[in-house]
């Protein structure tokens, strides 16, 4: 392994960088490390143990969930809340948010997570993963509503961990998009994707299309225009993708470059969208800044929002800057 940085020695000597840091924060983001690993095991044993298929039950959003979902969400729980580092947790899977046992001493950081994004494609063996954020926090506390409710400009640090053919974790600290891959082998994160940078062009999209008919009319431009191809005002063809998880396509743009974007639709006037604020589109936003892009509703940036409820739901458009930055356009020249 000469040459090789894990992501403890990442975090460390990333500490070391700053001046007053207890070591804290790097013994946090090391217990979700474990948590992430142990979910991997999990996802990647499958069927084997009796994981996948529907827990028969619905979550906080009404949503049907699997047995992964589940499990997952308590490995996360149970790997943080003994720590000593957190004054609280929010999870997709929790109503409202998650105290702190009264036996454990408090910290001053809270974890939101969506402990795995993209599970309805578990049981056909697509790719899936964990979204991480973390706010600071007042110190020996427990937390209270108000201190989740805060925009995602003030997150201290975001990632996710891609369980796909390799289990990788992006990460963002506010000073640039680092990715480790997992050696199976020794059970270490291993840094194979330093100073990730989306390019600021593509000819690639992600939306669901079977939506079409509900986008409002600055999406319904940008998408027809893109399948219009060279031969449209765009001048060029383009490509789509759409794996129905949102860490595997913000994966690929972090990679090649790409926009996605899951808009406001009117399919259900009561939920009229889709992804989560603050442990889906703002964790996300925060990595795609971070590496170059734009992340918007389409008419504000996303990490401006003020939140008003753990669980409120926003549209996401982002990736590759000047794609965002037309598909904005768009929405303000309505
Ligand atoms: P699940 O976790 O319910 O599979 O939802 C995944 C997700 O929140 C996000 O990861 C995808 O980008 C998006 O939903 C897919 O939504 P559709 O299934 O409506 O395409």
């Amino acid at each position: 392994m000469a040459n090789h940085v894990t992501l403890t020695q990442f975090i460390i000597e990333q500490q070391r960088g700053l001046k007053d840091a207890s070591g804290t924060f790097s013994m946090l983001l090391n217990n979700i490390v474990t948590a992430c690993k142990q979910i991997s095991h999990k996802v990647n044993r499958g069927n084997l143990i009796g994981v996948l298929g529907s827990a028969d039950s619905e979550n906080i959003q009404g949503e049907v969930q699997k047995k992964l979902d589940i499990i997952t969400n308590d490995i996360m729980i149970e790997a943080l809340n003994w720590t000593g580092h957190l004054a609280g947790m929010a999870s997709e899977e929790i109503d409202g948010f998650i105290a702190i046992p009264e036996q454990y001493p408090k910290g001053k950081y809270l974890v939101l997570f969506d402990p795995l994004d993209g599970s309805s494609n578990i049981d056909v063996n697509l790719a899936v993963g964990t979204i991480f954020s973390i706010l600071r926090c007042r110190e020996g506390v427990d937390a209270e509503l108000d201190d989740f409710l805060r925009k995602g400009t003030e997150q201290v640090c975001a990632g996710f961990v891609l369980y796909g053919p390799s289990t990788m974790m992006v990460l963002t600290t506010g000073h640039g998009v680092n990715a480790f891959t997992l050696d199976q082998d020794i059970g270490e994160f291993i840094l194979t994707h330093p100073n990730m940078k989306i390019p600021e062009e593509t000819s690639e999209f992600a939306i669901n299309m079977s939506n079409q008919r509900f986008w409002e009319e600055p999406v319904q431009r940008y998408i027809e225009e893109c399948v219009q191809g060279k031969d449209g005002p765009r001048g060029k063809n383009f490509n789509m993708r759409w794996i129905a998880s949102l860490v595997a396509d913000v994966y690929r743009i972090l990679t090649r470059g790409g926009v996605f974007l899951y808009p406001y639709d009117l399919r259900d006037p009561n939920k009229p969208n889709k992804l989560r604020l603050l442990y889906e589109a703002n964790p996300m936003a925060f990595i795609i800044e971070q590496a170059g892009g734009a992340c918007s509703t389409g008419r504000e940036r996303i990490l401006d929002i003020k939140p008003t409820g753990i669980h409120q739901r926003v549209p996401v458009i982002l990736g590759s800057k000047n794609e965002v930055e037309r598909i904005v356009s768009y929405h303000l020249q309505q």
